[in-house]
């Protein structure tokens, strides 16, 4: 079997639905049931033998390893499943592995989609809203050795067919999807800087594979509506606010101003006009997709902000820099702690006129003060937000656990639960007790108002 779209992976009739649809929400997003969830991806908490990212620059033995299991939740499923209920959520976001359901051309592991359908039945049965992603940046190594990645049409074709069978079958249990996880990380790391998988560089790779991307989007959008009746679907999106770091330099101003088209502007400019282009300048290259119309939600992903300086700016690098300046102090993986782009990431995608869910914040911590520091401020911020009118539906804190950092490994601690990773044990922390305190309305901050997980409102989603 080859990966050409001429030669498509075998048709195969969809599974039954595993719960009659009527036991499923008219309105998965209704207004007033806010979703307080955790995120997690597959790779990052089960790895993949499979995948891509499997023998992508390994640093080491331990590296090796995580890449092949993550922190062992594909083994540790059920139990890990409990911690999510033991937090008193009411959603949680996973990915579908596709290099573990194709692990070879043509093949297709069906125990592989149904655990992810047991997952789903499983949450649901708990009272928890599932919320899938079809794409968190791993893809199968096979389509890799084929010189297949995102720049090539065959590629959007194996996905596409991979993803149409996956929604196929969780259809009766799911309602919330993401398309793609971070359209413009996957497309900087790996087609403009050459950090990640497939290792490109260059803005013309760089174009072709956000093209691609956002048109599997579209039409994703499409066969996701027409086998799932009622669903929401929507796509995350890595914000990052650009400084100038000296502001008074005009070209510091104009390299931020840059690189906020590149990576924050490019997908919503694609979303409100249909047109995407990586511009450098005021011209370059633009192609025309369906977008318009084709968003239910836009899941935002916010960590920090960044700071520019014109003599380190490199289109294919980024070229930005992470600087403790509001006294906070730098995160593990050294990011800044800067609550105050949360507000303006919000704002600016509210822009778009879609409701939005937060779908990552998080921050790595050892320190549970620390942990709880941060999410305290950007719930205060979010709520803030809303309060002025922004559409926030949901907050999805990154992770879990603690789990595979991509080009980074087992080190940084963004979970709620503590993962042992020699033991792989996990230990609830103190951060969980906040963040389901939050969740659950009892937080005594602000956000007490906000803490329902139930209702059975069934208001259309507003787009
Ligand atoms: C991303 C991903 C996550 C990361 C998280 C922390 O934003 O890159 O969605 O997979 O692990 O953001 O970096």
């Amino acid at each position: 079997m080859t990966a050409t779209p001429e030669t498509p992976l075998p048709e195969s009739p969809l599974p039954e639905a595993p719960l009659p649809e009527d036991r499923l929400p008219e309105n998965p997003l209704p207004r007033d049931k806010f979703l307080w969830g955790v995120a997690t991806s597959a790779f990052q908490t089960e790895g993949a033998p499979t995948s891509d990212w499997a023998h992508w620059k390994i640093a080491d033995a331990a590296d090796q390893a995580a890449r092949l299991r993550g922190v062992g939740h594909h083994e540790r499923t059920a139990d890990d499943l409990e911690l999510v209920s033991e937090l008193g959520l009411n959603a949680y976001r996973f990915s579908v592995s596709w290099s573990r359901v194709v692990p070879r051309p043509g093949e297709w592991v069906q125990d592989e989609v149904d655990r992810c359908v047991n997952i789903a039945v499983t949450l649901r049965q708990k009272g928890i809203e599932p919320v899938v992603t079809l794409h968190h940046f791993a893809a199968p190594a096979w389509l890799a050795e084929r010189g297949l990645d995102w720049t090539e049409d065959a590629f959007v074709e194996e996905f596409i067919s991979f993803a149409t069978r996956i929604v196929g079958a969780l259809r009766g249990t799911v309602k919330i999807w993401l398309t793609l996880n971070e359209p413009n990380v996957h497309v900087s790391g790996g087609y403009l800087g050459g950090m990640t998988p497939p290792g490109k560089t260059g803005l013309r790779a760089a174009h072709r594979a956000l093209v691609n991307m956002l048109r599997a989007h579209a039409r994703l959008y499409t066969v996701i509506h027409g086998l799932c009746p009622g669903a929401a679907v929507g796509i995350t999106h890595n914000m990052l606010p650009f400084r100038p770091d000296r502001p008074d330099s005009f070209l510091d101003r104009r390299a931020a101003a840059i690189l906020d088209r590149l990576y924050n502007q490019s997908v919503l400019e694609a979303f409100r006009t249909g047109r995407v282009t990586l511009r450098l300048l005021p011209f370059g290259r633009i192609a025309a997709l369906p977008l318009v119309g084709r968003l239910d939600f836009l899941g935002v992903n916010y960590y920090t902000r960044a700071h520019v300086n014109f003599t380190e700016f490199h289109p294919s690098r980024l070229g930005y820099f992470w600087e403790d300046r509001t006294g906070r102090g730098l995160t593990e993986t050294g990011w800044e702690v800067c609550p105050e782009g949360f507000a303006e990431v919000l704002r600016a995608a509210s822009s778009l006129g879609v409701p939005l869910v937060i779908t990552e914040n998080g921050t790595a911590e050892t320190d549970d003060a620390r942990k709880i520091a941060f999410m305290r401020d950007h719930l205060e911020v979010m709520q803030r937000c809303r309060a002025e009118g922004v559409d926030v539906r949901g907050y999805f804190w990154w992770s879990l656990l603690d789990n595979y950092e991509w080009l980074i490994g087992l080190g940084p601690r963004f979970g709620l639960y503590r993962v042992d990773f020699t033991t792989l044990e996990r230990t609830r922390t103190a951060a969980a007790d906040e963040f389901a305190a939050h969740a659950a309305g009892r937080s005594g901050t602000i956000l007490g108002d906000m803490g329902e997980t139930s209702s059975t409102s069934d208001q259309p989603v507003s787009t």
